[in-house]
């Protein structure tokens, strides 16, 4: 991949009655190609499209791209793996089926590990989002800025769920990620990984029962339409990562690199404002068209039968007990 960059000294003066006169050059600047589960309306697709813009216009053309919505490029296990090969040069992904090549990553997915979102904010902008972003880039992702992906919580066609023992026998659809079906079997229930996109028919047709998510992505994939209980046990706050190819950065220049991390930065501060405002709208918009949502009171319960998630991961990676340990300790 060539990137016009080459041409910037020779560019540097080229200003013909006051315009650049990039045209010749631009045909040989790469168009990155950037990989979106979501629909193009969702907070995370629009953030995305504002940080390729911004990229695109502070590079002066020379570094643009392309965003590929709706997961079309493939789901997400497969992308994560074509980010890392240079395939695709970036995307937006949740750090939950990232657990599988990024071990780092799997601290986030504990459930119950965060306090609230404020302090996953926090603790993402800080030492704990340095640690996860080592671990990516040692496996050859760059994070460009931590996005907010709420709290997920279970829904499903057959019950509403006020305890853990209402999870027992119900078939849960999960996220790619062995932490994920051990945290549904801790309650008895059979759990189903299988990508994002095939949800809706599986509920649809009884393969599952259900499923977690937040509620923007209850709603714009319609499972609210075919799993009506909506049930707040909020038990896992699973940030996402708008991040970059190792290959594909190393490509940049020190002056394209620095304006990647803060058009990150600056997409992931216009991301978790437009999460916000999408969470209440789809919340309303979910109740309209049926969904009987509930809140949990105590969610004691759910954490203590959820404990054994924690156990079996320690066992077995005791090199994170440290990373886990700075989130379970921070105020
Ligand atoms: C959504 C995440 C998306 C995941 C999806 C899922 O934003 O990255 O693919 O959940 O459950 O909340 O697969």
């Amino acid at each position: 991949m060539t990137f016009i960059s080459k041409f910037n000294t020779a560019m540097a003066g080229a200003v013909v009655g006051g315009c650049l006169a990039v045209a010749a050059t631009t045909a040989s600047a790469a168009e990155l190609r950037g990989w979106n589960i979501h629909v193009e309306d969702y907070p995370v697709s629009i953030a995305m499209e504002s940080f390729m813009a911004e990229v695109a216009e502070k590079t002066g053309g020379e570094v643009t791209g392309k965003i590929y919505h709706n997961g079309v490029l493939g789901n997400q296990p497969d992308a994560i793996e074509q980010i890392r090969l240079g395939v695709i040069d970036f995307g937006e992904f949740s750090l939950g089926p990232m657990g599988q090549s990024v071990p780092e990553t799997n601290v986030v997915s504990l459930p119950f590990i965060f306090k609230s979102i404020p302090q996953m904010y926090k603790l993402m902008d800080g030492e704990v989002g340095a640690a996860i972003g080592e671990g990516m880039m040692a496996k050859g992702m760059v994070p460009l800025g931590w996005y907010d992906a709420g709290a997920r919580s279970f829904y499903n066609s057959k019950t509403p769920i006020n305890t853990p023992a209402d999870v027992t026998g119900l078939k849960v659809r999960v996220m790619s990620n062995d932490l994920f079906v051990k945290m549904v079997e801790s309650m008895d229930g059979n759990a189903t990984p299988m990508a994002f996109g095939e949800v809706y028919q599986s509920i649809k047709t009884g393969v599952v029962d259900g499923a977690e998510n937040n509620p923007p992505s209850y709603e714009s994939t319609n499972h609210f339409e075919v799993a009506k209980y909506y049930s707040l046990t909020e038990h896992l706050i699973i940030p996402e990562c708008l991040c970059m190819s190792l290959k594909t950065w190393e490509k940049m220049t020190p002056e394209q690199q620095a304006i990647l991390k803060e058009a990150g930065q600056k997409s992931a501060n216009l991301q978790r404002e437009l999460w916000q405002a999408r969470e209440a709208a789809s919340m309303e918009k979910v109740q309209a068209g049926g969904t009987i949502v509930n809140t949990i009171a105590d969610k004691a319960p759910f954490q203590a039968a959820m404990a054994p998630v924690y156990d079996s991961f320690l066992a077995a990676n005791p090199d994170l007990t440290d990373l886990v340990n700075m989130i379970r300790n921070a105020d």
